[in-house]
This record gives structure tokens, sequence and C-alpha cells, in this order.
């Protein structure tokens, strides 16, 4: 199988409630790859580093605070127009708007604390890829 990748977490909150094996379940039932996974934590320099688009904005201090504050996982995805699809299968950032079915939808608790991390663009996908994994560590 080859096709584009994308980068996902699953967030402190969904690690959390237990869903790690249902959500990862719902990538796999969607035709999703798993190319690379850990489980891991961030400190938070790096989730600050991680998020740092949004350094400006008021939700960033408690971005920062609730990515370090407990365990998450971390993917590299193949499929083709991976992207795209992925966030098709998440929903909506706020899950009070997310699609039924989606995983927002199913497992999100609000719009800070959104179960999942979904890559905005295959060159995003890639540096936040890098950011978490080796080349080495990712497999085909
Ligand atoms: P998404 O691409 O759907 O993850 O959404 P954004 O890149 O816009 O936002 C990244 C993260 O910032 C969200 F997952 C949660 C947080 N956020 C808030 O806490 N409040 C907001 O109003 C918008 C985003």
């Amino acid at each position: 199988m080859s096709g584009n990748i994308t980068f996902t977490m699953i967030k402190p909150d969904a690690v959390k409630a237990g869903h790690i094996g249902d959500i990862r379940a719902r990538i796999n039932y969607a035709g999703f790859k798993i190319i690379a996974m850990k489980y891991t934590k961030l400190s938070a320099e790096k989730a600050g580093e991680f998020y740092a688009v949004h350094k400006e904005r008021p939700f960033y201090g408690e971005l920062v605070d609730f990515m370090s504050s407990g365990p998450i996982v971390a993917a590299v995805l193949e499929k083709d127009n991976a992207v795209a699809d992925f966030r098709k299968l998440i929903g909506a950032t706020n899950p009070a708007e997310a699609a039924e079915g989606t995983i927002r939808a199913l497992y999100a608790k609000s719009i800070g604390e959104n179960a999942v991390h979904g890559a905005d663009s295959d060159e995003n996908a890639k540096i936040e890829a890098s950011f978490h994994f080796a080349g080495t560590d990712m497999h085909k």
C-alpha cells in the first residue's frame, strides 16, 4: 500500500477515558495504515513547540497545559488522500459541530479537549511526523 501520510495524536482526554483501542480501530476500519505509533507524554515545552503556530491565540496556555497533562498516542498514518480523509474521519474541531459518527463527535468533550489531532496539510503532516518520529521509526 502506498499513499500520502498524515499525523495524529490521541489526546490526553481520550487516553484518560480509555478510548485508545476504539479510536485505533476506527482509524484502521477507515482504511488507514499505521506506519508509526507510540505511547508517550509531551513536556510543556514540547507541547508549546508543537502548537507554536497558536502562540498568540487566547487559548494557547490552556492548550499547552492540556496537551502536557497526561500521556498521548502519536501516530503516522498512510492512505490515499490521507490528510483530508482523516480530517473527515475526526470531524470539526468543536465536537458540538462535528458530524455524527466522527471520532470527535463520539469521544471529544469540548473544543479544547477534543480527543484527537489531525494534521491540516501534507506539508504539516511531514513536519509533525518528524517532530515525533525518526525516519527509522516509520515502516511502510
Ligand atoms: P484542528 O486543526 O481541528 O485541530 O484545530 P486548530 O488547529 O484550529 O486548533 C488546534 C487545537 O487548539 C484544537 F485542537 C484545540 C485548541 N483550540 C481551542 O482550545 N480553542 C479554539 O477556539 C480553537 C482551538
